[in-house]
């Protein structure tokens, strides 16, 4: 393939990704963790699957960072889940540790390389990466509004039996309980969703949507979602090696743009080769705009505790 990318944690949202990209034919990939010969054994079983599939991509796993060297674009999934008994605190200095040492080795191997983080708490994971790789917020940014506003358009198609492919929607903020879906850029053909459905269905849909995650984690009592987040990653990672500059929410370190300041928050950006291409400045009510403030608050609050 043209294009190599690397994903560190071969967990559920790692693992699920490095297929997505491979059964596209997208780029080859290298899969990293710590857990022994994991990641070896998933690459070697996802490769057993190619000659079913037909794509030719190439998946290396393993535990040592060399295998990662030249890569186009890093997913950094690796972390622990929150254990009984662990604070949101403890979690917080352990997934900073483990963001740390993975960013420092793949960013030694991989110089140019565009970092996408995922773990979380996943703003505060972004600024971690952006310290150790000192890398301009064009290359570390994080997935979340994606997979945020997949849930939401999910939702809205659902509501009203349309397709999927009818429904866009925008989730900023933070990647946490105050994240802002926005319904007047949320649109069905077209259509803005408050022409569509009345106040008190739009405030369903936009809770479920902030409980997401929760809800999923509810169902299957272990772990968390991995196919929509999964999912979210490759449209990012595509846009990005295609260079087709789509429009997509992603946490961004932001520099002024809707009036906050060296802060990671869920914006819309325009991802291509290079990386963030342009943060896209919508014009927000004066609700919106303090809910988003609000929600950027919480994520420095977050950095504080760095
Ligand atoms: O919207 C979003 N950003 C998110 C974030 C959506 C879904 C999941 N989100 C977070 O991603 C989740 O809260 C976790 O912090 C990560 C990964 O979730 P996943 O469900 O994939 O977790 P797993 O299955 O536990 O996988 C994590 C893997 C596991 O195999 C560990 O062995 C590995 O990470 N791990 C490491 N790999 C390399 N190096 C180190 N130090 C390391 N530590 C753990």
């Amino acid at each position: 393939m043209d294009h190599k990318v690397t994903v560190v944690g071969a967990g559920h949202v790692g693992a699920t990704t490095v297929q997505r990209i491979a059964e596209a034919e997208l780029a080859d990939v290298a899969m990293v963790d710590i857990m022994g010969d994991m990641a070896k054994g998933k690459a070697l079983d996802m490769m057993e699957s190619a000659p079913v599939l037909g794509f030719d991509s190439k998946i290396e796993g393993g535990s040592d960072y060399d295998i990662t060297a030249g890569s186009d674009v890093c997913v950094v999934t690796a972390g622990l889940p929150r254990k009984p008994g662990m604070s949101r605190d403890d979690l917080l200095a352990k997934n900073k540790a483990i963001t740390q040492e993975v960013v420092g080795e793949l960013v030694k191997r991989s110089p140019d390389t565009i970092l996408i983080m995922v773990t979380n708490p996943l703003d505060a994971m972004c600024e971690v990466a952006r310290r150790v790789s000192g890398f301009g917020r064009e290359r570390v940014f994080g997935m979340a509004g994606v997979l945020d506003s997949a849930r939401m358009r999910y939702f809205v198609a659902a509501e009203l039996g349309v397709s999927v492919k009818d429904v866009t929607a925008f989730v900023l903020g933070g990647h946490g309980d105050s994240m802002v879906p926005l319904a007047r850029y949320t649109t069905v053909a077209g259509v803005p969703l408050p022409e569509l459905l009345d106040d008190d269905r739009i405030d369903a849909i936009n809770n479920r949507t902030r409980k997401g995650g929760g809800e999923i984690v509810g169902l299957l009592k272990q772990g968390s979602a991995y196919y929509a987040p999964s999912a979210a990653v490759f449209e990012m990672v595509a846009s990005i090696l295609r260079n087709k500059k789509q429009i997509l929410p992603c946490s961004v370190y932001l520099k002024g743009e809707y009036g906050l300041e060296n802060v990671f928050a869920g914006v819309p950006a325009k991802l291509g080769r290079k990386g963030v291409d342009k943060v896209m400045e919508f014009e927000l009510t004066n609700a919106e705009r303090k809910e988003l403030h609000t929600s950027a608050a919480d994520v420095k609050e977050l950095f504080e505790k760095l």
